[in-house]
């Protein structure tokens, strides 16, 4: 019987979920998920910005958290032992000193930051921003987001910036946090060693100048006090202390508690980025860099390192060093991923189309193959909005009679097709890079991991093989971390992960002769 019961929150960005993670003990632990809630997460505009409803991602949060304790207890155990809360990467909230949110969770996918990130390079260079942190320089780093943020300079004294997941935390416990893994998102923390680069803090608040000045000219006298806080640099207490995966947050707030009927349990920090807890829940064997796929709205395809790489080489090819848990970095590119098919969908279903993914895939599965290829690392991909008529105009004709993608079938076919040939490319430059051989096997994780047209077509462009699943990554890994934590799951290295592999079925595509 399990002995142990965990929550995990795990929010995407275009659904959450509260999932109940059992633990059973033995030689080595089996973790097993069970959905709470599912709920939807939506872009909205709000206060002239694209935002997440963070309010109604909270209410359902708390409603996830009542139900998982409800489960447990279902299953006869005394409810849930701890939370651990993971979540798309980069964007944050500002919280006064008095706790309370002060305006929107701004989206990554707002335009507010185009031309931002030349701005900041004008203050620190792009060289040195990378050698610094080994941060892919993408428009939506939470640092540009700030030196595009106009209420930094209008904040109370001690307030404060909490990432999403580190927002969720605090709503819970009261304590404020900064996890590294997703910290390390920011664009703003060292690679060499997990501490902010101050240098950067600074260019935060500089590049807001530059924006300020570059803006219509006659508001010079309302926008003042931010110019003049933007000067000063980015205060660093702005930034909540770090804390890396695995240590305790706080305990939920007593009244929280009582209201959600789970008791004061421990808030444990999670790899809480999503893309860390996916890529430790890839179910591979010790040895040897790990190759992987975290499928889901992005493709993060690359490799695990011990240690980032930090040449010009790497920045020029896109290439990022995420941290990961345990010391561990992930070296990898940022590829459009099924965001490009969901947003087709949204914009199919808008013309009055009725469109469900499973019959799409099948349909893009049949018609043949090799007619059009776009680059799904071009960032015109970004924003969201009419999508197949964007990707439509894009493709680039490699064979067939057609000048463009005529059906839906042939869109996603194109899609697809563009994204394993990406992942070929990305995946050689990683290990170029590395130094290291081409891996045998490269893992799909996520939901997109269910995508067997996909993966198929992965394996046959890459000639390895591909293992896809566990299609719930992201949960899974933050569970082991908190089992982990609970003294559940052993410290030797790659236990969690061998929890994982005991615990998931996994299919195997191999290259087409
Ligand atoms: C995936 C992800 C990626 C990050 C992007 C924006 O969900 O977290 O790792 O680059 O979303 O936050």
């Amino acid at each position: 019987d399990p002995s142990l019961a965990v929550a995990a929150v795990d929010l995407g960005a275009t659904s959450g979920r509260v999932m109940l993670g059992l633990v059973r003990p033995g030689e080595t632990a089996r973790l097993e998920l069970h959905e709470a809630r599912r709920f939807p997460n939506v872009l909205a505009e709000r206060d002239g910005h694209l935002s997440w409803d963070i309010d109604a991602l909270w209410e359902q949060i708390r409603e996830g958290l009542r139900a998982a304790g409800a489960l447990a207890r279902e299953r006869g155990l005394e409810g849930i032992s701890s939370i651990g809360i993971d979540s798309w990467a980069v964007d944050y909230a500002l919280v006064g000193p008095d706790g309370a949110r002060r305006g929107e969770v701004i989206a990554y996918r707002d335009s507010r930051t185009d031309g931002v990130a030349d701005q900041v390079a004008r203050i620190v260079s792009r060289e040195r921003q990378f050698a610094l942190t080994g941060i892919a320089q993408q428009p939506f780093n939470t640092l540009y987001q700030l030196a595009a943020d106009d209420r930094l300079g209008r904040l109370p004294e001690g307030s404060q910036l909490l990432m999403v997941p580190d927002l969720v935390a605090f709503l819970l416990t009261g304590q404020r946090r900064t996890e590294i893994t997703n910290a390390s998102s920011t664009g703003m923390l060292e690679a060499a060693s997990p501490a902010w680069a101050t240098e950067l803090l600074a260019a935060a608040a500089g590049g807001r100048d530059a924006a300020d000045a570059a803006g219509a000219g006659g508001t010079a006298g309302a926008d003042g006090p931010a110019g003049a806080a933007g000067s000063a640099g980015l205060d660093a207490g702005l930034l909540a202390p770090l804390v890396e995966p695995g240590e305790r947050v706080g305990t939920v707030l007593p009244e929280l508690a009582t209201e959600l009927g789970i008791g004061e349990v421990p808030v444990i920090a999670a790899a809480s980025h999503d893309t860390a807890s996916a890529v430790l829940a890839v179910p591979a064997a010790a040895d040897g860099p790990v190759a992987y796929i975290s499928s889901g709205t992005w493709s993060l395809i690359g490799l695990e390192l011990s240690a980032p790489i930090t040449t010009e080489a790497a920045r020029e090819a896109g290439f990022t060093n995420e941290r990961g848990v345990d010391g561990t970095f992930r070296f990898l590119k940022n590829v459009a991923g099924m965001w490009l098919v969901s947003e087709s969908i949204r914009q199919w279903e808008e013309d009055g189309a009725s469109v469900e993914l499973d019959g799409l895939l099948a349909a893009a599965a049949a018609v043949p193959g090799g007619r059009f290829r776009i680059d799904p690392t071009d960032p015109q991909f970004l924003a969201p909005g009419r999508m197949a008529d964007r990707v439509t105009a894009a493709a680039e004709v490699i064979g067939g009679e057609d000048e463009f993608p005529r059906s839906p079938a042939q869109l996603v076919r194109c899609i697809l097709e563009s994204l394993a040939e990406t992942y070929r490319t990305e995946l050689h430059t990683a290990c170029r890079l590395a130094r290291q051989p081409l891996p045998e096997r490269l893992h799909v994780v996520g939901g997109g991991s269910r995508n067997a047209l996909l993966n198929q077509l992965t394996a046959d462009a890459l000639g390895i093989e591909v293992v896809a699943g566990p299609m719930e990554a992201t949960a899974l890994g933050n569970v082991a971390v908190q089992a982990r934590a609970l003294g559940a799951i052993g410290s030797a290295p790659g236990a969690m992960r061998e929890a994982v592999r005991a615990s998931v079925d996994l299919e195997v595509f191999t290259p087409s002769a």
